[in-house]
């Protein structure tokens, strides 16, 4: 007996010590592992969909004030909140394809989310790496690039609406075979209880990185009946751009994403007449979309409508992050627990910011600041002091490189990104002078012209160029919510600095094709072939 114990000790010890002794990194033995306490650096990497960092509170805004989320709060507290985190292209699959990948859209590959084919989960990404250096990885909740999760040991991932997800009855497949259909819990519960759960029947022998995503709070915004009440008694005040008039700003003049004129009323939660067909009452439900006008009432008209979405959007949209606010305690809890949180990197994020009615918008996919701009907060305790407050320039192909370098693995050269491990060590010299942006997508959804530009600390160049060609220039410092664009009226010395500085950029990410070529991206259609079990396809075509 006591052989076994010794014998089984000393080949957990070896286990251990081989997993780490990869090819790849030869440091990372001694790197990784604390001198003191000789435990390895584990990752929880959260990420919601839409979050806007309008909606946490460690960020100050006036709404979250109403609306505080204590728990993403505490990872702020208890590490750093960024204040300058920028996504290269604000759309779901594609952030997500850079954060996997460390690379901008047209390197990866996953470029839009409609007709952008699939996600090639055959390249380098993070997970993999981290998988190949001994650690126990699992993405859990919403993925939506189409392909099977690749580079992890357990995936259970929202397969059905075309990978979003439905926040009831969500659909999952589990390790690219099996496909489970949650009858019981809003989709934020069973997310967290799958997390808990994978975390509780993890091996312990090894560090592990997890990838914890929410559905919420995504549109249509249906929060967990548990928070129906919630801010009932109260309205939330408006956003100071949300009667905006777009005046010298054509591209966003011609929007399809206004609180007044866009939402549906499946946004608005109507029910449907009785009696109409199921093709019908969808029909019914997506009334608005187009800007097709339709009121609850016939008195509530005007600025009262406009006024009365807003409420209801909000309201149901907080709700949401109410319900990821508390699944993101759980677990911080659980590493409490478990004597995890000393050495467990916590990370929180989205995919992209949204607009909270600012301009008197919902949606996203914008450079301008509220849907460019992505809320993170990050946990350390061995790097980062608490209460860290960084405006570091920083984008969402750098978040695979500073976790590798954070845990001491070798960063690929192949990826664009690269590590900000540094700002919290006082290393001014690695920082960024500005950010890049290309989004391609369109008409669909929302009609925003695909456009690219460049950002510093103080001014922000963007190029629509797809049906026409216009510039404009913001300078934050005087106009932070870009109200006014000042192309035609600013120096020429200051607009070929910022196109001279762009176009280096450009050079620099290889994504310096023709206007010609990148209209082609656009219109380029590549169908998905979701690599989905079957099981999954009968039953979303019995539902058209
Ligand atoms: C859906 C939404 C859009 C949203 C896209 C992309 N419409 O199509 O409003 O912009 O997702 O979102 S909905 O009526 O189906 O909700 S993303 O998060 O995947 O980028
Ligand atoms: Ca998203």
């Amino acid at each position: 007996m006591k052989f076994y114990r010794i014998f089984s000790i000393a080949f957990l010890l070896i286990v251990t010590l081989c997993s780490f002794d990869s090819p790849n990194n030869t440091k990372q033995a001694d790197k990784n592992f604390d001198q003191k306490k000789n435990k390895p650096l584990n990752i929880i990497y959260i990420m919601a969909d839409d979050h806007a960092y309008q909606a946490i509170s460690a960020y100050g805004s006036q709404i979250s004030k109403l609306a505080p989320t204590p728990n993403i709060d505490r990872i702020a507290n208890e590490g750093a909140r960024m204040d300058a985190v920028y996504c290269t292209n604000s759309i779901c699959g594609p952030s997500r394809a850079s954060i996997l990948t460390g690379k901008f859209s047209h390197v990866n590959g996953f470029y839009k989310n409609v007709d952008g084919g699939d996600f090639n989960g055959e390249q380098l990404t993070f997970p993999k790496i981290f998988q190949k250096n001994g650690y126990q990885t699992a993405v859990i909740g919403k993925w939506h690039l189409g392909t099977t999760p690749t580079g992890f040991d357990y995936s259970k991932v929202l397969i059905n609406w075309g990978g979003q997800g439905t926040y009831y009855k969500p659909q999952f497949c589990i390790n690219g075979t099996d496909t489970i259909v949650e009858n019981q819990l809003h989709v934020t519960k069973a997310i967290e209880n799958d997390c808990l759960d994978w975390l509780s029947k993890r091996d312990t022998t090894k560090p592990f990185m997890l990838l914890y995503q929410f559905k919420a709070p995504h549109r249509d915004w249906r929060p967990d009946s548990i928070y129906h009440e919630l801010f009932s008694d109260f309205d939330f005040p408006l956003p100071e751009t949300f009667n905006d008039n777009y005046e010298g700003r054509l591209a966003a003049s011609e929007n399809m994403m206004e609180i007044g004129r866009h939402l549906n009323r499946r946004d608005m939660k109507q029910v449907p007449p009785p009696g109409l067909s199921r093709k019908d009452s969808l029909r019914w439900l997506a009334y608005g979309d187009k800007g097709q006008y339709w009121s609850p009432s016939d008195t509530l008209t005007g600025d009262a409508l406009k006024y009365w979405k807003f409420q209801t959007y909000i309201k149901d949209y907080l709700r949401c992050v109410a319900g990821i606010d508390r699944a993101v305690g759980s677990v911080l809890d659980y590493l409490e627990e478990n004597g995890l949180s000393e050495n467990t990197i916590v990370i929180y994020t989205s995919d992209q910011g949204f607009y909270l009615g600012e301009h008197g918008w919902f949606d996203k996919r914008w450079m301008y600041e509220e849907s460019f701009k992505m809320p993170f907060v990050i946990k350390n305790p061995r790097t980062i002091a608490a209460g860290t407050v960084s405006d570091a320039m920083i984008m969402n192909v750098d978040f695979a490189p500073t976790m590798l370098d954070m845990v001491g693995i070798e960063v690929p050269s192949e990826m664009q990104g690269k590590s900000f491990k540094g700002v919290f060590e006082g290393n001014e010299e690695d920082q960024r002078k500005s950010v890049y942006y290309h989004y391609y997508e369109w008409p669909i959804w929302h009609k925003v012209q695909p456009h690219y530009g460049i950002k510093t600390d103080r001014y922000k160049l963007i190029h629509f160029y797809y049906s026409m060609d216009v510039w404009e220039l913001y300078d934050l410092k005087t106009d932070p919510n870009e109200m006014n664009n000042i192309y035609s009226e600013a120096s020429p010395e200051l607009i070929a600095d910022l196109k001279k500085e762009l176009h280096e950029l450009r050079i620099e990410y290889k994504d310096d094709g023709t206007i010609e070529e990148m209209k082609e991206m656009t219109d380029i259609v590549i169908k998905r072939v979701y690599n989905e079990p079957k099981i999954y396809k009968e039953s979303n075509n019995n539902k058209k």
